[in-house]
């Protein structure tokens, strides 16, 4: 049996006619992962304008719902116990949490492009771990890691 070794983003370009494809980025929202207790994993990501992210209900008891965003964006809302799918076209910095678990640092951070928000990101991090009694630094770290 004859096999075609092409490679998958060869492909996956050859379909769109040589556009790039939109990525999804999954991120699971857990009771422990490496990051710690309640913990979205990854907790960075960084993304392409147009890619999309899925939170994945891989623990119970948990949402993930945008606390910010660039200026325009449109925010959203998860519900507990349910996965969710956004579609993130305005390029800049999105912080998010869990909204049972925001006192224990659960939240994360997605980069879209360009983070020419990164300053007004760090602000609004530096008053939402004020509010957390446990993994203050949590949003600190991931914010270091946009690029
Ligand atoms: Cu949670």
């Amino acid at each position: 049996m004859k096999k075609l070794l092409f490679p998958a983003a060869a492909i996956a370009a050859l379909a769109v006619g040589g556009q790039a494809l939109a990525a999804d980025h999954q991120v699971k929202m857990l009771n422990m992962g490496a990051d710690g207790i309640m913990v979205f994993e990854p907790g960075f990501v960084k993304a392409a304008p147009g890619d999309t992210v899925t939170f994945v209900a891989a623990d119970a008891s948990h949402d993930a719902t945008a606390v910010f965003g660039p200026e325009g964006a449109e925010l959203w809302a998860g519900a507990i116990n349910e996965g969710l799918t956004v579609t993130l076209d305005k390029e800049g910095v999105y912080i998010y949490k869990c909204t049972p678990h925001l006192a224990l640092g659960m939240v994360g951070v997605i980069q879209v492009g360009e983070a020419h928000n990164l300053e007004a990101a760090k602000k609004a991090a530096a008053d939402l771990s004020a509010t957390m009694a446990t993994n203050k630094d949590r949003l600190g770290k991931y914010l270091e890691q946009v690029n």
